[in-house]
């Protein structure tokens, strides 16, 4: 096993790494920028580390000052968290250079999904239900009529380098293609230095799905079942929950089995997640895998009641797999996103000092956050503040307790998500079960917030 862990990473996940760690007996070392000097990363970790000033390309980017680091402290492995350099190649590439186990899958598994065309085409071959499109690159205006034909129109235009929506444009029918292709290609050529796109068939009204999996250094695979992601803002995440309410047991099974091909497919070393879109009669179709611990691991964690991040180390230390887990279907689990941002002003970042704090707590509650009273959210960074994870039998005694957590809730100086999701919890649609990924463009979440600000005014 490892001895000493250097987490690549800040915020709330850093601490989330260093937690488990300590609970295996790993030390851990901590590197940081000049702007979170006074993070509890840096406080809670073995050693910590300075890496440079807070614009990320200067510091949690900068691959050569973390690898200086990590020989300095004599680490034998890193962990990267999410984002950051958690899907780099060249980072995995370099870690095995300089003899350190990048705790994540090998170069070539990383590579093998960062381009979506070549993913879709592994994906194909092993057998994983894919969405019918162009199979390749489109070259040209013409290529492109030409698919959109066969394929039949509402088709999709998306950038082989892209994902998380960059790029990506609906085609309704034959008039619109021109314009959407070549804004298609400029925003991909801007966005990722790489203009090739792909099409595909418009799924409407699709629920994001994704499986949590797992494989190990001897090619064995399984999934953890999955988490429902629909609710989502330009294709930011805000809420999460496992199980989905729309999948059944036997839709479980196929995409599970799917998930699993996946990962023997390009012998998959480490957690990760195969995203899939799913349509209201329940096919379900490959969109992208993600070769990271996802934000959203927790609502996995809650209900398989099981240490992803535990299985990480694990995995990258040589310990095989047990093989399929079962899902046991007993508790639900949902995440709601506390962001340093604005609901009422189209979630415009709002970092600043946190003046006043008090965190929810009580049976069926876990906060992950590395927040604290006095400490200054800094505007280089993604704007996540803190996890609210809650855990009950059912769906609805899940939604209930996330109310009255985020009723306990005080974050004071910064504004925060919180009215938002105390607004959706309430959505009927929501309550339901029963959404698509296009609630949060039917819902009138702002008026909601007022009517709620009214009715909290105390004299
Ligand atoms: C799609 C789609 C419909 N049909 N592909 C958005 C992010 C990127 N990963 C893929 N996305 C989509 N791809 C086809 N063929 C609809 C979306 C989509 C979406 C997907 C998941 C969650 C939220 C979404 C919001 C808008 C569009």
């Amino acid at each position: 096993m490892f001895k000493k862990i250097l987490i690549a990473n800040r915020g709330e996940i850093a601490l989330r790494i260093i937690r488990t760690c300590k609970e295996m007996g790993i030390k851990t070392v901590a590197v940081y920028s000049t702007a979170d000097r006074d993070s509890l990363h840096v406080r809670f970790a073995d050693e910590a580390v300075c890496i440079g000033p807070p614009k990320s390309r200067d510091s949690y980017l900068n691959m050569q000052n973390i690898m200086a680091v990590a020989e300095l402290t004599n680490a034998d492995a890193i962990h990267p968290g999410y984002g950051f350099l958690a899907e780099n190649a060249e980072f995995s590439e370099l870690c095995q250079k300089y003899k350190i186990k990048f705790i994540g899958p090998l170069p070539y598994q990383i590579r093998s999904m960062g381009d979506k065309i070549t993913a879709k085409e592994t994906m194909i071959k092993a057998g994983v239900p894919c969405i019918p499109g162009s199979g390749g690159l489109i070259a040209n205006l013409d290529e492109a009529a030409k698919t959109a034909d066969e394929i039949g129109f509402p088709v999709i235009l998306k950038a082989t380098a892209g994902g998380g929506g960059k790029g990506m444009r609906i085609v309704r029918n034959a008039a619109e293609l021109e314009k959407a292709y070549s804004m298609a290609r400029t925003e991909a050529g801007a966005s990722f230095g790489n203009d090739g796109v792909y099409m595909e068939k418009f799924i409407e009204e699709p629920r994001h799905i994704e499986i949590q999996v797992a494989g190990d250094q001897y090619g064995e695979g399984c999934h953890l079942s999955e988490r429902d992601c629909s609710v989502q803002r330009r294709h930011q995440k805000l809420v999460e929950e496992a199980p989905s309410p729309f999948v059944d047991e036997e839709l479980r099974k196929k995409m599970g089995a799917a998930a699993v091909k996946a990962v023997k497919a390009i012998n998959y070393e480490g957690v990760g997640t195969v995203e899939f879109l799913v349509d209201k009669h329940k096919n379900f179709y490959f969109m992208e895998m993600n070769t990271r611990i996802q934000v959203e691991h927790p609502v996995t964690e809650e209900v398989m009641d099981f240490d992803l991040i535990k299985e990480q180390i694990l995995i990258a230390a040589g310990t095989p797999i047990s093989g399929v887990l079962y899902f046991p279907d007993k508790m639900h689990a949902i995440e709601c996103r506390i962001n340093a941002e604005d609901p009422l002003n189209n979630f415009a970042p709002s970092p600043g000092k946190i003046t006043a704090l008090h965190t929810p707590k009580g049976y069926g509650v876990r906060v992950d956050t590395h927040i604290y009273a006095g400490y200054t959210v800094p505007p280089f960074y993604d704007s996540l503040l803190a996890k609210v994870i809650c855990r009950a039998k059912t769906r609805e005694e899940c939604i209930v307790k996330m109310q009255r957590a985020l009723h306990e809730f005080i974050i004071e100086g910064v504004k925060t998500t919180i009215p938002f999701h105390l607004a959706l919890l309430e959505n009927e649609e929501f309550r339901s079960g029963k959404f698509d990924t296009g609630l949060l463009e039917r819902f009138d979440y702002v008026s909601v917030i007022k009517e709620h600000m009214q009715a909290d005014y105390k004299i």
